[in-house]
């Protein structure tokens, strides 16, 4: 079988063959930054799940999320799973912001933050965060964050994933 020469690889240009031909890009681009980055709708108990790619090694994803008040009684969890790119590896980071005021707290994979950025990488890896954003009441307030995704050492010139993300 052949083996796909991409232009990290090689150094110079790209080769690409059948089985290495650049995807189409995602539905949601162009969200490079985080300042461009998609609007993909609330976080809630419901399973949010877009699927998308990295249609280039450089492509970078980022997706804006809006998290209404839970109606929960305690303090909720919420998931951002990646998934899929092939085993590849993610490089991912999170900033998060409450609509109003800063949290009383905000914690990101059991590490309690005093900013509201945390980073992750690794094979599928996926975000654990919890929050209060109205520490007067028993409500958390409502919040948004962003998430952009890429890989640091791609291996293929696209790969698909998806971002799943929900309130448990
Ligand atoms: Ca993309
Ligand atoms: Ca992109």
């Amino acid at each position: 079988m052949l083996a796909c020469i991409t232009r990290k690889a090689a150094g110079v240009v790209a080769i690409a063959l059948a089985a290495c031909d650049p995807c189409a890009p995602d539905e949601y681009e162009p969200n490079e930054a985080e300042g461009e980055a998609a609007v993909v709708g609330d976080i809630t108990t419901d399973l949010s799940e877009i699927d998308v790619n990295f249609s280039t090694q450089e492509d970078v994803d980022c997706f804006a999320y809006a998290l209404p008040e839970p109606i929960l009684e305690q303090i909720p969890i919420l998931y951002i799973e990646m998934k899929g790119a092939n085993r590849e590896d993610f490089s991912g980071s999170l900033t998060f912001a409450c609509d109003a005021g800063e949290p009383a707290f905000f914690s990101c994979n059991n590490e309690d933050l005093t900013d509201t950025t945390c980073t992750v990488s690794g094979v599928e890896p996926r975000f654990r965060v919890s929050y209060d954003c109205d520490p007067d009441t028993d409500a958390i307030g409502a919040a948004s964050l962003v998430v952009c995704l890429e890989r640091p050492t791609p291996n293929k010139l696209c790969v698909d994933y998806s971002v799943r993300a929900y309130f448990n």
